[in-house]
C-alpha cells in the first residue's frame, strides 16, 4: 500500500508548526513547512493569546504545504488546552485570554463556593488547575457571556475559521471539566451545579472524536491556499496527539510529554478518580480511541525558558544549549531542588526572584550564578517528573519499567539524565515533535493510508523514530 500525505496543524505555547506528513505502513516521515513563535500579549484587561497573528501564520505554513504537495488528504489541528474564544453569529467577541491570565481565580472563587473540588473531581476526573476552562467561563462577566452563542475551544475555533463547521473535539472537550467522559456527553447537571448561566449549554457544539472528518475547506479559504483538503478531528488537545505517538509500551511506562509543561502520566482503559488519585492531584484527560491519560501537569520548561526571557530583558543574550552545558559542569549536589508545582511559578514574571523567595522560606541557599540557576531548575523538574512517574504507576496499577520523555525537552540530555538518575529507571528520549506525528498518524488512519489500534501506531513511530536512551547512574 503507498504512503500518502496529511497536514499537521500543532500550536504550542511556545511555538507553533505546520508539519507534512508521509505515512504509509512503513512509513512516518515528517517536514516541519513552517514553524513560528507564539508570544503571548498583555493588553488592556489582561493576558491574551495573538490568535488571529497565529491563524495567519497557519494560513501560510497551509499554502506552503500545498505548494510542496499539492494532493494533501486531510488538514488535523491540535494546540495548547482549555482555552477558547466566543462567538456571536460567527464573529469573534474579544481576544481569547491566556491560560496563564490572573482573571481565573474569580472563577475559582465562584465555582468552588457551589461545588468543592473533590465534589468536582468525582464527576469529572480532574486535576485542579485554576485555569480549567470552567473556572475561566465563570470569571467571564455575565453580558459577555449573554452576548455569545458559541464557544470554540483554540483547535476548533481554527478548524471552523477553515471550514465554517463548529464542532468540540472529544480530547480537548475533556479539559473543560463540563464533560461526562463515561457518557461522551456534555454533563448538563454539572453545568447547572456550577452556577454557571442556563444559557451556558447552548454554546457547547456538538462533540467529534478524533478520526472523525470535521468537513471540506471553505471555498474562499481553499482559494487562498491554492489547494483542497478536509479537516479531520485528530487528539486536537496537543498532550492526546503526543500520548498517540509516545512509542511505550503501555502496560510498564510511564510518558513525558515536555514542552511548556510537563505532562506525567501512564495511560489507562478507565478514569481513576480514587481518594489517592485525588490527593496526588492527578487527572484523567481523555485519549485518542476512548483511552485515559492519567497524568499530573508538572510546571515544565516554561520556568527555564521564562528565566532566560527575564535575562534577555536585561540584554543579557542567552543560547539555551550554551548555558545547558555550563547547567552540566555544576555539582548536583550544589543546588537545591525546589517545588516546581508552587503555583507562584504559574504566571509570568521573574522566576530567579520567584526561586530565591521559595528557598529563603525552606531555609535554603538560592542558586545565584545563572549556570546555578539553570541547574536548581533542571534538578528539580527530574525530581518533580520522578515522582510524579512513579506516582502515576502506582495510581495507574502498573509496573514502572521504562519513562519515556517526548516533545522539545527530549534535546535537554541533562534533564534526560538527570531524570533517569532520580527514577531509577532508563528514560527513552524522543521523538521531538511527538505532538505532531500523533496529529499525522489519526489522519493518516482515517484516511486509509494505515490502519490498526494505538500499539500499531506507536509500534511505526518506534520502527521509524528510534529513542535516545538514558540509563539511571547513581
Ligand atoms: P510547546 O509544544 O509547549 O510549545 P515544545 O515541545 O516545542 O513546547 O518544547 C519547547 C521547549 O523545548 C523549550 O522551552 C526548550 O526548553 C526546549 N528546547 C528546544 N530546543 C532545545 C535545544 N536545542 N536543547 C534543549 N532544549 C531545547
Ligand atoms: C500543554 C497543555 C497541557 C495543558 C496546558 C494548558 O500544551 O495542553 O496539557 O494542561 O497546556
Amino acid at each position: 500500500r503507498p504512503a500518502g500525505t496529511v497536514a499537521a496543524v500543532d500550536l504550542g505555547a511556545t511555538s507553533g508548526r505546520v508539519v507534512l506528513g508521509r505515512v504509509g505502513p512503513d512509513t512516518l516521515e515528517a517536514t516541519t513547512v513552517a514553524r513560528f513563535p507564539n508570544t503571548p500579549v498583555f493588553a488592556g484587561d489582561g493576558l491574551h493569546w495573538d490568535l488571529l497573528g497565529l491563524y495567519g501564520e497557519v494560513l501560510a505554513g497551509l499554502r506552503e504545504a500545498f505548494r510542496l504537495e499539492p494532493r494533501i488528504a486531510s488538514i488535523g489541528i491540535d494546540s495548547w488546552a482549555v482555552d477558547y474564544g466566543l462567538l456571536r453569529q460567527g464573529r469573534l467577541l474579544g481576544i481569547p485570554f491566556h491560560y496563564r491570565d490572573e482573571r481565573t481565580a474569580r472563577g475559582v472563587a465562584a465555582v468552588h463556593e457551589r461545588m468543592p473540588h473533590a465534589e468536582l473531581f468525582a464527576r469529572n476526573g480532574l486535576q485542579f488547575l485554576p485555569f480549567n476552562t470552567l473556572y475561566q467561563l465563570a470569571a467571564e462577566p455575565a453580558e459577555v457571556l449573554a452576548l455569545a452563542d458559541r464557544a470554540l475551544l483554540v483547535p476548533d475555533l481554527l478548524g471552523y475559521w477553515l471550514t465554517g463547521e463548529a464542532r468540540a473535539e472529544l480530547t480537548n472537550a475533556s479539559t473543560t471539566g463540563l464533560l461526562d467522559w463515561s457518557a461522551q456527553a456534555w454533563d448538563d447537571e454539572l453545568i447547572a451545579g456550577i452556577g454557571l448561566p442556563a444559557g451556558l449549554r447552548e454554546l457547547l457544539p456538538p462533540l467529534v472524536a478524533p478520526g472523525e472528518r470535521v468537513g471540506a475547506l471553505l471555498p474562499a479559504v481553499a482559494d487562498s491556499l491554492g489547494g483542497a483538503a478536509d479537516v479531520v478531528a485528530v487528539g486536537s488537545h496537543d498532550t492526546a496527539s503526543a500520548v498517540v505517538a509516545v512509542p511505550m509500551r503501555a502496560d510498564s511506562a510511564a510518558y513525558i510529554s515536555c514542552g511548556t509543561w510537563g505532562l506525567v502520566g501512564v495511560e489507562v482503559a478507565h478514569p481513576v478518580r480514587t481518594p489517592e488519585a485525588l490527593a496526588a492531584n492527578f487527572t484523567n484527560e481523555g485519549g485518542v480511541d476512548g483511552r485515559v491519560r492519567l497524568l499530573h501537569n508538572v510546571m515544565g520548561l516554561w520556568i527555564l525558558s521564562e528565566t532566560v526571557r527575564g535575562w534577555e530583558r536585561e540584554g543579557h543574550a542567552v543560547e539555551l544549549p550554551a548555558l545547558l552545558a555550563a547547567a552540566a559542569e555544576v555539582p548536583a549536589g550544589s543546588v537545591p531542588v525546589f517545588d516546581v508545582d508552587d503555583p507562584r511559578f504559574l504566571p509570568p514574571g521573574d522566576m530567579p526572584a520567584r526561586i530565591g523567595a521559595w528557598c529563603a522560606e525552606h531555609g535554603l541557599a538560592a542558586p545565584s550564578t545563572r549556570a546555578g540557576i539553570a541547574r536548581a531548575i533542571v534538578e528539580s523538574l527530574a525530581q518533580a517528573f520522578a515522582d510524579a512517574a512513579a506516582t502515576a504507576a502506582r495510581l495507574g496499577g502498573l509496573e514502572l519499567r521504562t519513562i519515556h520523555l517526548v516533545g522539545g525537552g527530549a534535546q535537554n540530555a541533562l534533564l534526560c539524565q538527570r531524570t533517569a538518575d532520580r527514577a531509577g529507571v532508563p528514560v527513552l528520549a524522543g521523538p521531538v515533535e511527538a505532538t505532531a506525528l500523533g496529529n499525522l498518524l489519526v489522519q493518516a488512519r482515517t484516511a486509509g493510508f494505515v490502519d490498526g489500534s494505538l500499539e500499531a501506531l506507536r509500534d511505526l513511530v518506534a520502527r521509524t523514530h528510534e529513542p535516545r536512551r538514558f540509563e539511571p547512574r547513581r
